[in-house]
C-alpha cells in the first residue's frame, strides 16, 4: 500500500518574509510546496523561490554524509570519525599555535536556522577564538552599531510600520526582488500598493529605478555612495525650515538640540551635484515627509554596504526621530517579540579589539570579514591557520573573494558545515553536511523581531530524522562536547542539552515571553496546536521600555558618530578630486536568486541571463559598447568579463553587477550551477576599502573600469 499523503504547515526559510506553506508529503518524498493560506501573516503569500526548497532537498549534488578530502579525492567517512578529527585538529592547532588560530565565518543561512543560533554558540565558546567572522560586515552591521549605541542593545533595530504609514521612503533597499530585510514582510508588493490605496506615498531613492521603483509614487536616481550627503542636507532642511518636530520623545534624548549643529553646512545647495538629485527635489522630499500624517525612511543594503553606510544608518535614524516618527504608529516601530532574544543576546561590544593586521574595530565579538585574508596570510602571532565555515561561501560573497580564495590553500585545516560542495567548501578537508530546511524543526528566531506584526509559528521537522542526518545543532553540538572533553572541560551540562534541544529553549522562552501568561499562555504546545501560527497584533509603542541604556535614555553619541564627517569633507569636498574616468559598480538581486546558492536548481536559473553587467545607453555609447556585448570590467583588484545589458534604468555612470555568481571554480561540485556560471562581482570589490567607522565593506560605488 502507497503511504499516505501528508499535510504540513511549515515556514519558508530562505529569506527573512517567514511566508507560510503548505507542504504535501509521501513517505519522505516532497510532493508539493503552495502558500499556505490560513497563515495570518504571510496569507497565502510565496515567491517562486518556495519551491526551491523541494529542489534542494532532491538535490542529486547534495551531499548527505561526511566527506574527507584524501589526496584531493572525497571520501564518504562516519560522523564519529569526522567529529573526532575536526575536534582533535582545532585542539592541536589551537595548542601549537594559539587560541586564535582557528577562525570561524558564520554565513547568512545560520540566521534562518533555529539550531544554529541556540546551539551554534556552545561551540564557538569552547573553541575561544577572538578570529570570529561572518556575513555580518558585508552586510547590516551598521544598523546593530547605530542600535547599540543610541537603543544600548544591538539587535534593537526599529522597523517601518509599513501597514499604517502614509509616507514610505525606501533608501538602497529593493524589497520586491528581496523580499525585505530588517524589516519581515510577506507581500510587499501588495502593502506597498495599500500605502498608495490610502492616498499615501512610495519615494524609492536608488541608482537603479529598481522593481520597487516601478511601483513606487517617485523615484531619485543617487550617486552610489552618496547617501550620507542627502540625509545631512534632509536634516538640514528640517531645521533650516523649522520642521523640526520630535514630539515626547525629544524628552528622552538629552543631546537632541545640538544635531542641528552638525549638519548646518549641508545645505541642499551644497550637496545636490554630488547627490547627483536638485536641491528643490530634497526640499520637497522633507516638506511632504514632514507634512504626514506619519512617515518613515528606511535605509538597507544598498545604504548600509557603502563608504559611509553607518554614517548614513545613524542619520535616518536621526529624520525618524526629528520628524517625530520613532515609536510611532506608521513610523520606525519596534517589535514586540513572543521569544525576545534580546535579554539573552549579548548587547554588542564597540571597538573593544581591533584586528591584528590592519586595525579595524571588532563589533560584538567579529572581525570585519574584509580583514579575513590578510589574517590569513599575514605570519605572525594570532595567525589564521585553521578555520570552520558554517553556511557561508565567503569565496563569493565578500570583497576580493579570489585573493580569499589564494588565502584558504595555505590554510593548514579547513571544516565546511555545509550540503554541497561550493566555491568555498572545496577547500574543505572535511564537510559536515547538515540536513535542508524542511527537515529540522523550525522557529524563526531573528526574524519574528524584525516582522510587521507581532506573530509567532512554530514549523516541525516534516519528517522524523533518519538516524544518519544530522542537523546544524546536533554538529556543533557533537564538536563542542569533543572539545572540551580534550581540554579536560566540565561536560555535565551536555546530557541536559541533547535532551532539550533548542525547541525546549524556545518553549522556555515562549512561556518567560510577553505572551506566555495571560490571554495568551504561549508555549511550544500552544503553537504545535495552531500550525498556521498565531497573530500577536500590530507594532505597539514601546519607549522608553525599548531602550536597553540603564538610565532609560537615546544616547545619541556624536563623538562616535559625527567624527565621520571629517571622512565626509575630504571624501567630497576636498580640492584635489580629480575626474576619473570610471562607472561606480553597484550590486542587484533577483527574484530567484538567494546569494550564492540556489543556482544549482534548475527552475530558479532557467530563462534570461541573469549574472550581466547593467549599463546607461549613454555609457555604452561612451564605452562604444553595444547591448549583448562582452565587456572587461575591472577596478584595483581584479576584472571580469560579462555580457552588457543595456537599460535606461540605470543611472548614467553607474554600472550594476549581481553576487553569488562565479560558479566555475575547479573543485565545485555543482552540476546546474556551472552550466550557468556568470562571474563574482567580488573579484572586483576591494577589500582594503571599508566604511571606516564600522568595518563593514564597501559593495556599492566601487569605482571600476571599463573596455569593450
Ligand atoms: N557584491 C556583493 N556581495 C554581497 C552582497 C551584495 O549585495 N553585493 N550581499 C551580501 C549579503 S547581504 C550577504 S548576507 C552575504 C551572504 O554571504 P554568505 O553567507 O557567505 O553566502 P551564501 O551565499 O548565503 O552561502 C550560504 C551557504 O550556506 C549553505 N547553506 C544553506 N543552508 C544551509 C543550512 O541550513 N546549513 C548549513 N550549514 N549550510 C547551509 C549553502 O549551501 C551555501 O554554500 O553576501 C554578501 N555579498
Ligand atoms: N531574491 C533574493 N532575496 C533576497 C536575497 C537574495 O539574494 N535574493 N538576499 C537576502 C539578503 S541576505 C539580504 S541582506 C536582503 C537585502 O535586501 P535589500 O536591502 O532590499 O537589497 P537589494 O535587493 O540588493 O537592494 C539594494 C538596492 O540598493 C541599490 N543601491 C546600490 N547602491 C546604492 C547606493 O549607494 N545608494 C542607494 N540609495 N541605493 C543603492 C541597488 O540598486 C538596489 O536596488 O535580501 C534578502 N533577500
Ligand atoms: S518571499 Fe522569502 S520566505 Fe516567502 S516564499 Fe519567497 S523566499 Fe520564501
Ligand atoms: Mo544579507
Amino acid at each position: 500500500m502507497p503511504e499516505a499523503i501528508k499535510k504540513h504547515y511549515s515556514t519558508c526559510t530562505l529569506c527573512e518574509a517567514m511566508c507560510g506553506i503548505e507542504v504535501k508529503t509521501q513517505g519522505r518524498e516532497i510532493l508539493s510546496i503552495a502558500g499556505d493560506k490560513a497563515n495570518p501573516f504571510s496569507q497565502g503569500h510565496v515567491c517562486p523561490k518556495a519551491a526551491a526548497l523541494k529542489d534542494l532537498y532532491e538535490d542529486t549534488d547534495r551531499i548527505k554524509l561526511p566527506l574527507k578530502k584524501v589526496e584531493g579525492e572525497w571520501r564518504e567517512i562516519s560522523w564519529e570519525d569526522a567529529f573526532d578529527e575536526v575536534a582533535q585538529r582545532f585542539v592541536s592547532i589551537q595548542d601549537e599555535h594559539g587560541i586564535d588560530a582557528v577562525a570561524t565565518y558564520l554565513g547568512n543561512p545560520n540566521a534562518h536556522n533555529m539550531g544554529s543560533i541556540l546551539f551554534g554558540p556552545y561551540f564557538y565558546r569552547v573553541l575561544k577564538t577572538h578570529n570570529r567572522y561572518s556575513a555580518t560586515s558585508v552586510d547590516q552591521l551598521p544598523h546593530h552599531i547605530v542600535s547599540r549605541q543610541l537603543f544600548g542593545h544591538q539587535q534593537q533595530i526599529p522597523i517601518p510600520d509599513i501597514d499604517h504609514t502614509d509616507y514610505f521612503m525606501i533608501i538602497g533597499g529593493n524589497p520586491l526582488a528581496s523580499n525585505g530585510s530588517i524589516m519581515t514582510v510577506p507581500q510587499i508588493k501588495k502593502r506597498l500598493k495599500a500605502i498608495q490605496q490610502r492616498n499615501g506615498k512610495v519615494v524609492v531613492i536608488d541608482p537603479k529605478k529598481s522593481e520597487t521603483a516601478d511601483i513606487s509614487c517617485e523615484h531619485h536616481f543617487i550617486k552610489p555612495g552618496s547617501d550620507v550627503l542627502l540625509l545631512l542636507s534632509m536634516l538640514n532642511t528640517l531645521f533650516k525650515k523649522g520642521l523640526a518636530a520630535p514630539g515626547d520623545i525629544a524628552e528622552i534624548i538629552p543631546e537632541l538640540d545640538q544635531v542641528k549643529n552638525y549638519v548646518a553646512p549641508y545645505t541642499p545647495d551644497r550637496v545636490a551635484g554630488h547627490v547627483g538629485i536638485q536641491a528643490l527635489a530634497i526640499e520637497s522630499i522633507v516638506d511632504e515627509f514632514s507634512q504626514a500624517n506619519s512617515a518613515v525612511c528606511y535605509g538597507r543594503m544598498g545604504a548600509s554596504v557603502q563608504a559611509f553606510g553607518t554614517l548614513t544608518q545613524y542619520l535616518i535614524m536621526l529624520f525618524n526621530i526629528l520628524t517625530g516618527n520613532l515609536d510611532r504608529r506608521g513610523g520606525m516601530m519596534f517589535t514586540q517579540p513572543a521569544a525576545d532574544t534580546l535579554p539573552h543576546a549579548g548587547r554588542g561590544s564597540l571597538g573593544k579589539f581591533k584586528s591584528r593586521v590592519r586595525g579595524l574595530p571588532a563589533f560584538a565579538g567579529e572581525y570585519p570579514v574584509s580583514c579575513l585574508a590578510e589574517e590569513i596570510t599575514t605570519e605572525g602571532e594570532g595567525q589564521i591557520k585553521a578555520m570552520l565555515i558554517g553556511a557561508g561561501n565567503p569565496i563569493l560573497t565578500t570583497p576580493n573573494g579570489e585573493q580569499l580564495d589564494k588565502a584558504f590553500e595555505k590554510l593548514d585545516f579547513v571544516v565546511a558545515v555545509d550540503f554541497f560542495i561550493t566555491e568555498t567548501s572545496r577547500h574543505a578537508d572535511i564537510i559536515l553536511p547538515p540536513v535542508t530546511a524542511l527537515e529540522r524543526d523550525h522557529y524563526d528566531i531573528i526574524f519574528h523581531n524584525f516582522a510587521v506584526r507581532n506573530f509567532a509559528k512554530y514549523s516541525p521537522a516534516l519528517f522524523e530524522p533518519a538516524a544518519e542526518h544530522l542537523t546544524d545543532w546536533q554538529i556543533y553540538l557533537s564538536l563542542a562536547e569533543r572539545i572540551e572533553v580534550l581540554r579536560g572541560g566540565n561536560t555535565t551540562q551536555y546530557a541536559a542539552l541533547w535532551d532539550k534541544q533548542p525547541k525546549g529553549v524556545v518553549d522556555d522562552m515562549l512561556k518567560a515571553g510577553l505572551y506566555g501568561q495571560g490571554e495568551h499562555q504561549l508555549s511550544l504546545k500552544k503553537l504545535e496546536a495552531n500550525p498556521h501560527g498565531i497573530d500577536l497584533g500590530p507594532l505597539q509603542p514601546d519607549l522608553p521600555n525599548a531602550i536597553y541604556h540603564p538610565d532609560q535614555t537615546i544616547h545619541l553619541e556624536f563623538d562616535y558618530f559625527m567624527q565621520d564627517l571629517e571622512r565626509v569633507e575630504s571624501h567630497f569636498f576636498s580640492a584635489n578630486q580629480a575626474e576619473q574616468d570610471t562607472l561606480q559598480l553597484i550590486g542587484r538581486r533577483h527574484l530567484k536568486s538567494n546569494n550564492s546558492w540556489l543556482h544549482n536548481s534548475r527552475r530558479m536559473v532557467k530563462g534570461a541571463k541573469r549574472c550581466t553587467a547593467q549599463l546607461h545607453p549613454n555609457d555604452a555609447e561612451r564605452f562604444n559598447v553595444q547591448d549583448g556585448q562582452f565587456i572587461k570590467v575591472s577596478s584595483r583588484v581584479g576584472q571580469v568579463q560579462i555580457e552588457a545589458e543595456v537599460t535606461d534604468k540605470i543611472m548614467p555612470g553607474v554600472i550594476s553587477i549581481p553576487h553569488g555568481w562565479g560558479h566555475n571554480k575547479k573543485g565545485a561540485k555543482l552540476k546546474v550551477a556551472e552550466q550557468h556560471a556568470g562571474v563574482s562581482v567580488n573579484d572586483l570589490t576591494d577589500e582594503m576599502v571599508v566604511d571606516e567607522l564600522s568595518g563593514n565593506a564597501v559593495l556599492n560605488g566601487v569605482p571600476v573600469w571599463l573596455e569593450a
